[in-house]
């Protein structure tokens, strides 16, 4: 097998990293050759540019039919604890944000036992109808899965009457681990990973683009990462229907893996460096900052990634409930282009489809 040394050439030679050369790039480079590989990459595609957006989430319940094992932010119905949002709450919650220009709103919730794809569609209309300038990024492929499965139509039926209603993205959420073994052992009962690929697959041949996340820190080897990786290079070498990838750091507060506990920053900062080399075909790297908190996103830009994601104004509570620093989630605009001019990049805002704003 070649050095690390070897490897890092070929890599800024632009070759292409096999899983092999990956890995031992993964475990032997030093952290600073990694940094500095994955920001040359990120400068052949983004230049010296960052991207931010102005965004909220959507959150309508917390039930699920799923029971993840580091999921901290459901419960189940009838628990004091539990939502489930009525559409005028959500209509209100969506008419507070009329004239703030926010170009995005990201729904994802738990996977209710109740609403069918029919209550979806209706609730993306009713968002539509309130802010139509608004990008509408609805729903983990692990919803819309099964919701389109219970209205016992195919993924492609379903998928088109969501964009019918005015859905115009997918986000990455629910990929978790695609390696079988590990999904088994963090969500045994949550819909699979090949699930999660006839979703992406489907909708990037509809034309609608999407994201991919990787939850990392747990249980898993860095040779799962790898395999995960990999697997999301095949799909967009076939599709290229990916916008961006995700690295989501395993937080471990109030779950039933909690003992399990965080991984330290250079993990982070090595798990970003090696998703920018080894997803040479996927255009942005995003460091999300509400699951890093405001220090390690502003480190993860000189690891290779060329997104913070977005102002939130604290209407997500995922990661809240799983420990994050920040409890009540928002950044001004302001507080963004200083982070990423303070790292030496040009603050860029984006839309949904990362066109400049
Ligand atoms: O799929 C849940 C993760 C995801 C925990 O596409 C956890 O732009 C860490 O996918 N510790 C949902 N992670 C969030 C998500 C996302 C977030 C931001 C932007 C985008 C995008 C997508 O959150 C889940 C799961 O992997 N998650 N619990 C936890 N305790």
């Amino acid at each position: 097998m070649s050095h690390w040394e070897d490897i890092a050439a070929r890599v800024e030679a632009g070759e292409r990293l096999s899983a092999e050369e990956a890995l031992t790039l993964w475990q032997q480079a030093p952290l600073w050759r990694l940094g500095e590989l994955a920001v040359a990459k990120k400068r052949l595609i983004s230049g010296d540019k960052v991207f931010y957006n102005k965004n909220f989430h959507l959150e309508p319940t917390n039930t699920c039919v799923f029971n993840c094992k580091f999921c901290s932010f459901r419960r189940p119905k009838g628990s004091p604890e539990a939502w489930d949002m009525s559409m005028e709450e959500i209509e209100q919650q969506v008419r507070s944000y009329e004239g703030k220009g926010v170009t995005e709103v990201h729904i994802v919730g738990g996977v209710h036992p109740e609403h069918g794809l029919e209550y979806y569609c209706d609730m993306i209309r009713r968002v539509k109808e309130i802010l139509p300038e608004v990008a509408v990024k609805a729903f983990t492929a692990i919803e819309l899965s099964y919701m389109i499965r219970k209205a016992g139509l195919t993924t492609e039926q379903g998928l088109r009457m969501l964009i019918e209603a005015g859905m115009e993205a997918i986000p990455g959420g629910g990929a978790e681990i695609f390696d079988e073994k590990v999904r088994a052992q963090i969500c045994p009962d949550k819909g699979s990973t090949a699930e999660w690929f006839e979703v992406h697959r489907t909708a990037h041949k509809l034309g609608i683009s999407s994201n991919a996340t990787m939850l990392y820190g747990h249980v898993e080897s860095v040779e799962h990462r790898v395999d995960h990786l990999m697997r999301l290079r095949a799909l967009q070498d076939e599709t290229s229907g990916l916008n961006a990838f995700i690295p989501l750091k395993y937080r471990n507060f109030g779950n039933s893996m909690s003992e399990i506990g965080e991984v330290p920053i250079i993990d982070d900062l090595r798990t970003l460096a090696m998703s920018r080399l080894i997803l040479d075909n996927v255009p942005h790297i995003k460091a999300y900052w509400v699951m890093y908190g405001k220090q390690t996103t502003e480190m993860a830009l000189a690891f290779g990634a060329d997104d913070i994601d977005g102002t939130i104004d604290d209407s997500t509570k995922i990661y809240s409930m799983a420990g994050a620093d920040d409890q009540r989630p928002r950044m001004s605009v302001e507080e963004m282009r200083e982070m990423v001019e303070r790292a030496g990049f040009r603050a860029v805002e984006r839309d949904t489809h990362y066109n400049e704003i």
